[in-house]
C-alpha cells in the first residue's frame, strides 16, 4: 500500500555501544516503540518508521541498497564501508578515536616510524588513505578482531585501532602514537529517496534536531 512505501525505514545497530543511544533519541523524538528482545524489526505506533536492527557493519550496506533509507552508524564505519551515503548530522555520542600504537617500549619520533612496518588493523581503507597522505609505506593486514594483540604474538609492529579510555592499550602494553581519525555516531542516508518518505524524514531530523539543541 501506498501507506507502507511511505515509511520511513531507520537501521540501527542491534546490540552494541550505539544501540541505547539510537533508540533513546528516537524516543525523546516522541517516537513510541514497542521492542521485543530478539526482533529484527519495529513498527513505530505514531510515526511513519519502521526501525530495523542490525550488525553495525551492515548498514552502510543495507542503506546503500535502499533496504533502509536512513541509519545510525559511527563515522569510523561509515568511512570504512560507506560508498555512496549523504552524512546528514552528527549525533554526539559513542565518541572515539581511531590511533596507531606500537609496543610501550618502542622509540617513536614521528609517522614516519611506519615506513616499512605492519600494522594490523580492522580499518584498512580508512588507514590506506591515511599513509597515502602521509607518505608512509606500510603493510596493512585486515584482522576483523581483537587487533591489540597483534603485536604481542609477533604478527605486526603495530595496530591502528578504536581507542576510547585507552585501557584497552595500556593493557595490552601499547602506546597510542597518532589519532587518524575522530569518530562520533552520525546518521547517514541513502541520497536517493524522494516524496513522502522525505518528507517523514524531514519531519524526524527537525525533531532530532530540536532534542539535541535542548540536551546541550
Ligand atoms: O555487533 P556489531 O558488529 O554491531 O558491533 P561491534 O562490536 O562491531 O561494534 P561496537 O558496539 O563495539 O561499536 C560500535 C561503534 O561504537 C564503533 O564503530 C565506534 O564508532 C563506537 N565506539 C566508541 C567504539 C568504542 N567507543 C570502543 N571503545 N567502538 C569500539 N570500541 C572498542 C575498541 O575496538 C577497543 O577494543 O573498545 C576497545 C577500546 O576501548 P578503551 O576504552 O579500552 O580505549
Ligand atoms: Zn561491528
Amino acid at each position: 500500500s501506498s501507506e507502507n512505501s511511505n515509511r520511513l525505514k531507520i537501521a540501527i545497530q542491534k546490540s552494541g555501544r550505539l544501540s541505547e543511544k539510537s533508540l533513546a533519541l528516537l524516543k525523546e523524538c516522541g517516537i513510541q516503540i514497542t521492542t521485543s528482545p530478539n526482533a529484527l524489526r519495529a513498527e513505530a505506533s505514531n510515526f511513519p518508521l519502521e526501525i530495523l536492527f542490525l550488525r553495525d557493519d551492515d548498514i552502510p550496506e543495507y542503506v546503500q541498497d535502499g533496504v533502509a533509507d536512513v541509519g545510525i552508524i559511527g563515522e569510523n564505519v561509515m568511512l570504512e564501508k560507506g560508498k555512496k551515503l549523504e552524512l546528514i548530522d552528527k549525533l554526539g555520542f559513542a565518541k572515539c578515536r581511531l590511533s596507531l600504537a606500537v609496543p610501550r617500549g618502542t622509540t617513536y619520533d614521528d609517522v614516519s616510524f611506519f615506513d616499512g612496518k605492519r600494522i594490523a588493523t580492522s580499518y584498512p581503507k580508512i588507514l590506506g588513505e591515511y599513509f597515502k597522505e602521509k607518505n608512509v609505506n606500510a603493510e596493512i593486514h585486515m584482522i576483523s578482531g581483537s587487533v591489540e594483540i597483534a603485536p604481542s604474538i609477533g604478527l605486526s609492529e603495530g595496530v591502528c585501532d578504536i581507542v576510547s579510555s585507552g585501557s584497552t592499550l595500556l593493557s595490552n602494553g601499547l602506546k597510542e602514537v597518532e589519532t587518524v581519525l575522530k569518530s562520533e555516531a552520525v546518521l547517514v542516508a541513502n541520497p536517493d529517496f524522494n516524496g513522502e518518505k522525505r518528507k517523514n524524514f524531514e519531519k524526524l531530523l527537525f525533531r532530532m534536531q530540536s532534542v539535541r539543541r535542548s540536551n546541550k
